[in-house]
């Protein structure tokens, strides 16, 4: 059965235990794959929301034991890094309603810290995943070694507690905060778009001291982008891969995967798009995308663990750094402009 439980107590569904790392095949399908190119080179980060309003998993993790629970059986699932939010990111709209609720930096705090001390405590490889300096810093101190920043760098006070704590940067591709609706859904060539989008923020973030090599891209799925255009922007995963800088995709359970694969009536709620969310991790393994970020750790895992053993993914991938083409030159450190939006209140 997909969804109920979290996914990391699969084992309870009489499921065959999930052979855990190392990754590396027994045999070599693929004539031309040496052994290291048989090493799956796509992490896995499991999503672990200490909110009461997230879109697929909200309020199941809200005490601090049952969160921690819910962080150690991800790893023991086969997570490599548990990524820890605090505010739910959830875009208001259609699909959501009401979508996020506000939280102050203080209660989200409150929320992430004593999960990620313990986590860390534990030996785990942690991110925080917020858009508030003051929680990034608390996260750093707690010993969190990535900041995952759904707004794309918005706060400059974010970036430049990054650049002094000297942590992994993801910067994930966003317009206001997340509503899939128009003006933020408006693009010229969204795959195009989103690429110069994100290298702006790269260069906004390089201009206050978060080094280059520490930046991660990702296209954002389901944020400020219609079902189609995450779809998009999934098969082109390449592109961003293209860059040179490391990239995560987010595409777990999101509503574009149950929307892009219903033809009529209602599509399938968040637990039930366990198909749809392996075949996206599957999708960006191959185009080199090096880590994703998902809710169903050990059937992912396996999934990308078959990628690896055949020699395929981001150790084959093959594409040169076109990191600030001339075609960027436009968009260096510059916010981008969406016509008729309001400055988004990240805080
Ligand atoms: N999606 C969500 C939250 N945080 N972070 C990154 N980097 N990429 C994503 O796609 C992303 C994210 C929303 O999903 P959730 O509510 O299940 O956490």
């Amino acid at each position: 059965m997909i969804g109920g439980a979290p996914r990391s107590e699969d084992a309870a569904d009489g499921a065959p235990p999930v052979v855990e790392a190392p990754l590396v095949a027994s045999v070599s399908p693929n004539p031309s794959a040496s052994t290291a190119q048989c090493q799956a080179q796509c992490a896995v980060w499991g999503v672990l929301n200490v909110t009461p309003d997230s879109f697929s998993d909200g309020g199941r993790y809200l005490d601090v034991d049952a969160a921690v629970a819910h962080g150690l059986a991800l790893a023991a699932a086969g997570a490599d890094v548990i990524d820890v939010g605090g505010e739910s990111t959830r875009p208001r709209g259609a699909t959501y309603g009401e979508g996020y609720q506000d939280v102050s930096a203080e209660e989200e705090r409150a929320r992430v810290v004593p999960v990620i001390e313990r986590l860390v405590a534990a030996g785990l490889v942690v991110s925080v995943d917020t858009v508030k300096a003051e929680v990034a810093e608390a996260a750093i101190a707690a010993g969190a070694r990535h900041v995952n920043d759904v707004s794309m760098g918005r706060s400059e006070r974010l970036l430049e507690v990054c650049a002094r704590g000297g942590v992994e940067l993801v910067l994930m591709h966003n317009r206001g905060r997340g509503e899939v609706r128009e003006p933020f859904t408006v693009y010229g060539d969204v795959i195009a778009d989103v690429r110069a989008e994100l290298l702006a923020a790269v260069d906004r973030a390089c201009a206050l001291g978060v080094a280059r090599e520490r930046i991660w891209l990702d296209p954002g799925l389901g944020f400020a982008k219609t079902a189609a255009q995450s779809g998009a922007l999934l098969a082109a995963t390449a592109t961003l891969v293209a860059t040179g800088l490391p990239v995560l995709v987010g595409a777990s359970r999101k509503s574009f995967l149950a929307a892009l694969t219903t033809a009529e009536g209602p599509v399938a709620p968040p637990t039930e798009r366990l198909g749809g969310s392996i075949a996206a991790a599957v999708i960006a393994a191959l185009a080199g995308a090096r880590a994703v970020r998902v809710h169903d750790v050990a059937p992912t895992r396996q999934a990308l663990a078959l990628v690896g053993a055949l020699g395929l993914g981001a150790a084959l991938s093959s594409s040169k750094p076109d990191l600030h083409t001339r075609s960027d030159e436009g968009m260096r450190g510059r916010r981008p402009e969406v016509e008729g939006a309001k400055e988004a209140p990240w805080r």
